[in-house]
């Protein structure tokens, strides 16, 4: 490693130094433990590529509330638009989604290369979508819809050998012990919320239970908090909380906003001793990755996670295969989000960016899954990736003189093209003091191309 790649790294180290993410296998001697809960995260690690629902009541105002179009995320709109617990909740009677199809979402993230799902039971607007037996406002006992969509999902995951994860909302709009003084001192979720005094109590008998619930009646795998931040939530009740589920499920995967640790939308922690298994950068990409260090940047396809129907401002499908490749070649994993419809489906032109999405996995996952990030300095044509004794070179901006200008220090065996079954080698050469790989005069793939160099020993 170069040193000023070195020196950037021990800065980052620096800024990032965090508490939760740091390998738990090991205990104070170093020494690997055969139990080491770090093992956990083995699959979730490989996984590389997951999807992100936000789905809600919130979809079906749909963004928009008494002819005013909500500039904010779709599903803050109950704050955002100031709308009365008692208004809001009649979107309850009318959801009724009557095109779900569980097993059609499945197919559909599956086709796209992604591995693992996390979906919300819970947003802040305190709305679940399953039975839960804690309460009313929920999906069985408020909606004429009355199916367990996390049991649907589950069952439709398990099938198709997708890994199932569920998103909670540790803030409750709804909730009469976990709201902040609600009407008329608005802004709810911002940094000056008025803490509820009678929050522990949700915490213990509301809070806690409904996670017990979804770790007792589905496959949850990984448990996805959020909305922290308010100042009723205490890092001794994110400690609580995380060891009341690694009582209950050692293996269970758990972002790291059950703690109070996370510095804003970079999604790392600060220095300190803090709960959770993985960072949490949200509409962001990290500069680099951390050694050591667990992260998922989460991400929406256009600005809203739950369903907007006038937010048109999709990503296109290049932006979005290159953050995957980003993010995987600075050793992260991507979450990226659908805001299914009111009605069950999911918007089309997600799923047409699904679509492009896997088809450009079809041809080059192999330098995605298990995956990390590689010793080579990045290149100002794409990405690299690594997996044992093969760099992976995603090349972005195909070279006009056909020598791909690889890391000094690559010592390669063989190159080709990962998408040519053949594995015709490519020319390894130098070229005014470069490593050049010779490639054909065509990109194969206009948004990335892959070549695998091979390293030697
Ligand atoms: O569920 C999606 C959003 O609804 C939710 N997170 C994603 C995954 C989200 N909640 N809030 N926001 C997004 C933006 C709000 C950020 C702020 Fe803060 C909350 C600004 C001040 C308090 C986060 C915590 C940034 C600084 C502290």
């Amino acid at each position: 490693m170069k040193l000023n790649n070195l020196l950037l790294m021990a800065v980052l180290l620096a800024v990032f130094a965090c508490g939760p993410q740091q390998k738990k296998s090991s205990d104070t001697n170093g020494k690997e433990t055969a139990e080491a809960p770090d093992d956990k995260m083995e699959w979730w690690r490989d996984a590389r590529f997951g999807m992100f629902i936000h789905w809600g009541l919130y979809a079906i105002p749909a963004g928009e509330y008494n002819g005013n179009k909500t500039e904010g995320i779709g599903e803050w709109i109950m704050n955002n638009e100031q709308i009365p617990i008692k208004e809001y909740e009649k979107y309850a009677a009318q959801f009724n989604p009557e095109k779900f199809d569980a097993e059609e979402w499945v197919s559909i993230l599956k086709d796209a290369g992604m591995k693992y799902i996390v979906i919300t039971s819970k947003h802040h607007d305190g709305f679940c979508l399953w039975d839960s037996k804690v309460t009313e406002y929920d999906v069985m006992d408020a909606s004429p819809f009355k199916r367990d969509i996390l049991a649907e999902l589950a069952e439709a995951c398990k099938k198709e050998g997708i890994r199932f994860g569920l998103y909670h909302s540790i803030m409750d709009w709804h909730h009469p012990q976990a709201q902040a003084i609600w009407e008329p001192n608005y802004n709810k979720g911002g940094n000056d919320t008025v803490a509820n005094p009678e929050f522990p109590q949700y915490f213990q008998n509301y809070l806690k239970p409904q996670v017990a619930e979804l770790m007792d009646n589905y496959p949850t795998e990984i448990l996805w908090f959020d909305g922290e931040w308010i100042p009723a939530y205490t890092t001794e009740m994110g400690k609580e909380l995380y060891q009341f589920i690694m009582e209950k499920d050692p293996q269970m995967i758990v972002n790291n906003r059950v703690d109070k640790g996370r510095q804003g939308m970079s999604g790392f922690n600060a220095e300190g001793d803090f709960a959770g298994d993985f960072g949490t950068p949200e509409q962001e990409i990290p500069d680099t990755g951390v050694e050591g260090v667990d992260w998922e940047s989460c991400m929406t396809m256009n600005d809203t996670w739950g369903y907007k129907y006038f937010d048109d401002n999709w990503k296109s499908e290049e932006t979005l295969i290159r953050n995957l490749i980003d993010i995987a070649s600075k050793g992260g994993n991507f979450l990226l989000n659908v805001g299914p419809k009111a009605d069950g489906a999911f918007p089309q032109a997600s799923i047409d960016r699904l679509k492009a999405m896997g088809d450009w996995m079809d041809k080059y996952s192999e330098s995605i899954y298990g995956t990390t990030s590689s010793p080579f300095a990045r290149p100002d044509w794409g990405r690299y990736t690594q997996k044992d004794n093969r760099v992976y070179a995603h090349v972005f901006d195909w070279p006009e003189d056909k020598k791909l200008v690889v890391d000094a220090s690559a010592k390669i065996a063989k190159a080709w093209l990962l998408d040519d079954g053949s594995k015709n080698p490519l020319e390894v050469g130098m070229n005014g003091g470069n490593v050049t790989v010779s490639v054909p005069e065509n990109a194969p793939d206009e948004v990335a191309s892959v070549i695998v160099l091979e390293i030697e020993d």
